[in-house]
């Protein structure tokens, strides 16, 4: 344990400098006599909200594998503790998505509802993001849709759901809050802004009819602060390019459309030294970054983010803190080569306050 009998994590996070600044050494102390008093009691203790706010900042600083640590002091906190029904929960999720599509200038947000109780029950968004598409399983084994999410559509349809079955049907959200069955809501229309994806110059891209939704908003993740955890936390920032052109719509076991890119490109598929998957990638990604501007939607292209990231790295190291990264995470999955972060070394370092993985709500 560590300051004040506190256990060693909440008596970290409750002195990290970031957080003491500009406080007197007595009331500093008097916070960690609090906490104490509280967790002695009640086996937790309740964040201050500025507490809250730094804490979530700082998890987004620690989390090894964004590259868009950059704008880490920017998070706007929604401090939704006190919600509690799933009608709270799923209402708190779309005011969330309102204030960060913005009209298409993101902001990057997140909504922290209350955390774990002691007796290891919580609230928890079963999807993981605020807004994905459908995947549904054909009879003949293909995937009508996006195929990472085949297991929560049948998650879904389990509880009742009954999808449209087209490509891109936005999932309902689903919540569970302690002691209740989970339950779903369709989001409204108005709260989920989509991009139609076209290109500069392939007309016929277009024809294609892809689109994308405009904000990614993670809503599955735990966040640790000072020990407590919140298992429910939406949060989001805006898109890199190539998650949407090099995967999403890319990946043979995602959307698959670099062969329908290459055929419309009139490449020869039938030679894999004609580099058609190379170039069938380049213009999916050119028509992405082409398509989200020309809706003013904000997206960041993977030479900007890698330069801002080593930005954020060298701002950091004036600040007298290194910058834990997972390089296979931050190097761009197209031309990793021609960004900055590619001939770099980076070292993985377990941080607190942090994000991470849990079981699936359903498990
Ligand atoms: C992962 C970019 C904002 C936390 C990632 C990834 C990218 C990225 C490209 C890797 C995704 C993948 O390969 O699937 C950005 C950009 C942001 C941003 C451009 C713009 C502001 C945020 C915010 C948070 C955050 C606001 C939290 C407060 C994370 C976490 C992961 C991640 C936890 C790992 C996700 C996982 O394990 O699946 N980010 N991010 N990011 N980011 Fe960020
Ligand atoms: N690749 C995933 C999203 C992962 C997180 N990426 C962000 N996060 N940009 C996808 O949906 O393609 N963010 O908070 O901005």
């Amino acid at each position: 344990s560590g300051a004040a009998g506190l256990p060693a994590r909440a008596a970290a996070f409750l002195l990290d400098p970031g957080l003491t600044a500009g406080r007197d050494e007595a009331e500093v102390r008097a916070r960690l006599l609090e906490a104490g008093e509280e967790i002695r009691s009640s086996g937790t203790y309740r964040h201050r909200t500025a507490e809250l706010v730094h804490g979530s900042r700082v998890a987004w600083r620690n989390h090894a594998r964004c590259v868009g640590r950059l704008h880490w002091k920017a998070l706007r906190v929604l401090d939704r503790r006190e919600a509690t029904t799933a009608e709270e929960v799923f209402q708190a999720c779309v005011d969330h998505l309102r204030i960060a599509t913005n009209g298409g200038q993101l902001l990057p947000v997140i909504t922290v509802f209350a955390p774990r109780r002691p007796d290891g029950q919580a609230i928890r968004v079963w999807n993981p993001q605020l807004v994905r598409y459908a995947g549904y399983r054909m009879a003949d084994g293909s995937v009508l849709g996006d195929p990472l999410h085949v297991e929560f559509t049948e998650a879904v349809r389990a509880l009742g759901w009954r999808g449209p079955g087209g490509r891109f049907d936005v999932l309902p959200l689903v919540v569970s809050v302690p002691g209740r069955p989970p339950r779903w809501f369709d989001l409204p229309a108005d709260a989920v802004l989509e991009v139609p994806i076209s290109h500069p110059e392939l007309a016929d891209l277009a024809e294609l009819g892809l689109r994308w939704h405009a904000v990614p908003a993670i809503s599955d993740m735990r966040l640790e602060i000072g020990g407590v955890d919140y298992p429910a936390c939406p949060f989001n920032g805006w898109y890199v390019g190539y998650e949407v052109g090099a995967r999403n719509l890319a990946d043979a076991d995602r959307y698959d459309m670099l062969p329908r890119v290459a055929a419309l490109m009139g490449l020869d598929t039938g030679r894999e030294d004609s580099l058609w998957k190379d170039r069938a990638l380049v213009e999916l990604n050119r028509a992405v970054l082409h398509s989200f501007r020309q809706a003013g939607v904000h997206m960041v292209d993977h030479h900007t983010v890698t330069r801002q990231f080593v930005t954020h790295e060298e701002r950091e190291l004036r600040h007298g803190r290194t910058t834990p990264a997972d390089r296979d995470w931050i190097v761009p999955p197209l031309s990793a080569c021609t960004t900055p972060v590619f001939s770099r070394r980076y070292a993985y370092a377990a941080s607190t306050p942090d994000f991470h993985r849990q079981p699936a709500a359903w498990d």
